[in-house]
């Protein structure tokens, strides 16, 4: 019985001398590797996101927006619209999980769920189709940029690739839509 006291009284020694370990107490400047929502290039690179297409393109031009650190929960991102290309007009967005409106609109980055792809981050494909319009209306730009990234457990997420205060890469996409008629 003595023993057991001697060594539960160590083992109180012992923990009660222990403290949370601080690498910051040792000098290390300790950084969270920032999260962020962004188009994605295939390969990873920063090239900025340039489509040329016409308006009788038929193929979807998939934009690929990422969230390479992963993410917990579902991921709602939300885009503008600038350019002179008009929404419902001169290109639609054909992408399931979100709507869209001539403002922008809103996609849902679902998280990963399956672990084997080493490449496979939690990403989703934008899909935005030029229409034709039988008008000669000239040459369109439509451009598209990342506002704001949310997932369901409210973790912010910044918007593009890069330091904060430096460049920011790829919150931007950018489609040149060539007039036809
Ligand atoms: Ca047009
Ligand atoms: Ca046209």
């Amino acid at each position: 019985m003595k023993k057991i006291v001697l060594i539960i009284l160590i083992m109180a020694t012992v923990l009660t001398s222990c403290t949370d370990f601080e690498l910051g107490d040792l000098g290390f400047d300790i950084k969270p590797i920032g999260s962020y929502v962004a188009f994605a290039n295939a390969g990873g690179t920063v090239t900025p996101i340039v489509r040329n297409i016409s308006e009788s393109t038929t193929a979807v031009q998939n934009l690929r927006i990422e969230c390479a650190t992963g993410t917990l929960s579902d991921i709602t991102v939300t885009y503008s619209f600038s350019g002179s290309a008009v929404f419902g007009t001169d290109f639609s967005v054909v992408t399931p999980g979100g709507s869209a409106t001539a403002a922008g609109g809103t996609i849902l980055l679902k998280r990963k769920t399956d672990p084997d792809g080493v490449n496979d981050f939690d990403f989703v494909n934008l899909g935005v189709q030029a229409l034709t319009d039988g008008v000669a209306d000239g040459d369109k730009t439509l451009v598209i940029t990342l506002v704001s990234a949310v997932n369901a457990d409210g973790k912010e997420f910044s918007v593009g690739r890069g330091a904060e205060g430096g460049t920011i890469y790829l919150r931007t996409a950018t489609i040149n839509i060539e007039d036809v008629d």
